[in-house]
């Protein structure tokens, strides 16, 4: 990187906790050395990005400090890719997923991959996720099934395969465009580099207008950034229920007359959708206890 570019860098890297300067999916201007090294001149801004916090890694980073990690840069659409067996549905997961989708504005859809492996419970879930607004697709990579909407879906524009380690996602790839070829069956997609785990997305760029970015798999997801009292806007079906809270700063805990509550009761909201929600707002409120302690 070059000069002042670098300066202005650093001042951001300070304020914001970000772990690397550009990510995959970044539009930059840079200049070509012969030998095929470069030097980064400046970062577009980003529509929009995928990330997470940075898991916490022993010794890397001071007590529980955690970074955003950047996954990937101007997305249109994320695909949470899941199968029900091997590894087995996490819906836990995938409603973080969606989370982390939502909060930055990208769409998320649901892709049940290895559906040649059991028919249990398919049903279940893609009905639960297609009740509350999200295309759920079911595929597989062994006898093809879902493949060619899958990729009909993803032209034109840049998308994101994302999920749990081993559910498909490379091999969903190949199955699109065996030319690319990925490396399927990797135990791991963690590197430990000493600093932070990489989370390298690979950007395969099929055509002009069509990329597709395949990550590497990850075993946690927090999103990064969240407040609590925001958290209810990121999960779609409690939108309307929201207005009959009777205090405005519910946060759909314990307050009396609550919206969401009330709709949870009532089977308008599923009880595991709202477990997620207080799953996940269990853990931003571990981090402002955290924040509290070290003052
Ligand atoms: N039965 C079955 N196995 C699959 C399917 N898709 C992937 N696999 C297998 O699941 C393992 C993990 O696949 P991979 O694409 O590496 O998963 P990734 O970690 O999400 O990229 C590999 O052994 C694949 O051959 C599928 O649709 N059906
Ligand atoms: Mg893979
Ligand atoms: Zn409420």
């Amino acid at each position: 990187m070059r000069g002042k570019f670098k300066e202005i860098f650093k001042h951001k890297k300070n304020k914001l906790k970000v772990l690397d300067v550009a990510s995959v999916g970044d539009y930059i201007e840079y200049n070509l050395n012969d030998d095929g090294t470069g030097f980064i001149n400046d970062i577009f801004e980003r529509n929009n990005f995928l990330s997470r916090k940075a898991p916490k890694i022993k010794g890397a980073l001071q007590r529980g400090e955690r970074y955003e990690q950047i996954i990937v840069s101007n997305v249109d659409r994320i695909f949470i890719v899941c199968s029900i067996i091997q590894p087995e549905f996490n819906n836990k997961f995938v409603d973080r997923m969606i989370v982390a989708a939502e909060s930055n504005n990208i769409l998320p859809s649901i892709i049940i991959n290895k559906t040649d492996l059991s028919e249990n419970k398919i049903k279940k879930w893609q009905d639960l996720y297609k009740e509350i607004g999200y295309k759920v697709y079911l595929s597989s990579a062994v006898t093809m099934k879902g493949i060619e909407e899958i990729t009909n879906d993803t032209k034109n524009i840049t998308s994101v395969f994302w999920g749990y380690s081993g559910v498909g996602k490379s091999s969903l790839i190949n199955a699109m465009y065996p030319e690319f070829n990925l490396k399927t069956g990797e135990i791991s997609g963690y590197t430990n580099k000493g600093t932070h785990t990489t989370v390298t997305a690979k950007l395969i760029n099929v055509d002009n207008n069509t990329f597709i970015a395949d990550t590497p798999g990850i075993k946690e997801i927090d999103p990064y950034g969240l407040r609590k009292e925001d958290l209810s806007h990121y999960f779609s079906e409690f939108k309307e229920h929201l207005p009959f809270c009777r205090f405005n700063t519910c946060i759909h805990l314990h307050e009396p007359g609550c919206g969401v509550v009330n709709a949870v009761r009532n089977g308008k909201i599923s009880s595991e959708r709202y477990e997620s929600y207080l799953n996940i707002l269990s853990s931003i409120e571990d981090d402002m206890c955290f924040q509290v302690n070290t003052r």
